[in-house]
């Protein structure tokens, strides 16, 4: 049977103040949950976006983090996916196999334990988290919380992973990187030989742009307001990459959409084949589905805006054929995909490495992190620290 464990974590006390490193105590798993050494844990946009209160459904105190990886430490009753020792990444959407979206072939929208993982809850309504100071109870974010030096999940929200893979390079599976190669080739299904566009050169939009030259587009036509982000896309694009900074490159009075069709114009029309958002901005949503081409131009939202904003675009844009789609983690299952685009690392043919821009060691150095990834100077794209 295990035992409760007193480890470090930062704890996260409300928006728009620092994480805190404090002890707490980590209770054993109960049935159907597994608890996890975190070796390595990056931060995400998304985690800043919590901090900084815009995130509806934040609750506090909580122990921030999803994009994890570790070591299976103790099992609870009843789990028969993982076993002790196995090397795992943590899942922001689990994957269960048996509710309604599972089984309906059609989304990776797993919904079993939705409600309570939106409540900061393991699926039984309370937290395996406290304080150790005066017995706080501390809430989970995203049914993962990496930024702790142990964490408890539910069985269905870890992925088995192979264990010769470097847990500081794999934990970017656990959502970015995977997100946006996902949306190219599971939500967008972009063919050889499109043209395509990119808003927002992240980790996320730079997995977009990665995944966009492996499935062969012809242009990829990254935007970025930060200049420094052009020989990274180059990197991640190769000679199909052409960069606009909108602040610089697009002529007064006019907007980034019609530069874009105008760029793209060949018999009469133009318009990019695929477009992606992936800043969180709706006024780039807007434009992202306005560059389309007419007929068949599909754009995709990837991008989290702040809680309350709203879309919008004349109804005709998509009367005259163009989409507007979402995607969330790129629409892949974890538990099911991740330990092959694991082997795909370790073959050489995923990149993962060139995403790790900054590298910390030790728990205490997670604001460190987090404030590097406020710094635009800093160019970062992921800071991961091992735990
Ligand atoms: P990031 O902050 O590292 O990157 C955003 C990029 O957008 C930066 O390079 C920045 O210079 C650029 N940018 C900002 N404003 C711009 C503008 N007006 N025009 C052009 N470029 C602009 O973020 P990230 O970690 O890559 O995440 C990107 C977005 O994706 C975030 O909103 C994040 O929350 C979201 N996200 C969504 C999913 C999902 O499953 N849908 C998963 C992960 C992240
Ligand atoms: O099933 O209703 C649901 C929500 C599932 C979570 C999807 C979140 C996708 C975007 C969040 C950004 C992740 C870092
Ligand atoms: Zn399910």
């Amino acid at each position: 049977m295990a035992l409760p464990i007193t480890c470090k974590a930062a704890i996260a006390f409300g928006p728009n103040q620092d994480v805190v490193i404090e002890e707490i105590i980590v209770a054993a798993p109960k049935a159907n949950e597994v608890r996890v050494k975190v070796n390595s844990t990056a931060v995400c946009h998304t985690d800043l976006y919590t901090l900084s209160g815009q995130d509806g459904e934040a609750v506090w105190p909580c122990i921030l983090g999803h994009e994890g990886a570790g070591v299976v430490e103790s099992i609870g009753e009843g789990v028969t996916s993982c076993n002790v020792g196995d090397h795992v990444i943590l899942l922001y959407i689990p994957e269960c196999r048996n509710c309604k979206f599972c089984k309906s072939g059609k989304t990776n929208l797993c919904s079993v334990i939705r409600v309570t993982q939106g409540r900061g809850q393991m699926p039984d309504g309370t937290s395996r988290f406290s304080l150790k100071r005066d017995g706080t109870p501390v809430f989970h974010f995203m049914g993962c919380s990496s930024f702790s030096e142990y964490t408890v999940v539910a069985d269905i929200s870890l992925a088995v992973v192979n264990k010769s893979a470097p847990l500081g390079k794999i934990c970017l599976l656990g959502c970015g990187v995977t997100t946006g190669y996902g949306a190219v080739v599971n939500t967008a299904k972009v063919e050889n030989g499109a043209i395509a566009a990119v808003f927002g050169l992240g980790a996320v939009g730079l997995a977009v742009v990665a995944a966009l030259k492996s499935v062969g587009a012809k242009r990829i036509i990254c935007i970025d307001t930060n200049l420094a982000k052009k020989p990274l896309a180059e990197f991640f694009g190769g000679s199909a990459v052409e960069f606009i900074n909108p602040k610089t490159d697009i002529p007064e009075g006019k907007s980034i959409q019609a530069h874009l069709v105008e760029i793209t114009t060949e018999d009469g029309a133009g318009g990019v084949d695929y477009s992606f958002e992936c800043v969180g901005n709706v006024n780039l949503m807007r434009a992202a589905l306005e560059s389309c081409h007419k007929g068949w131009g599909k754009s995709i939202i990837i991008g989290v805006a702040a809680a309350g904003q709203e879309i919008s675009t004349r109804p005709f844009q998509l009367v005259t054929g163009r989409s507007w789609m979402g995607s969330a983690f790129g629409g892949v299952k974890g538990r099911t995909e991740l330990p092959g685009y694991v082997d795909r690392y370790l073959q050489g043919t995923f990149e993962l490495d060139k995403f790790v821009t900054h590298t910390y060691s030790g728990v205490d150095k997670i604001t460190d992190a987090i404030h590097v990834m406020h710094d635009a100077a800093a160019g970062a794209l992921r800071p991961v620290i091992t735990l």
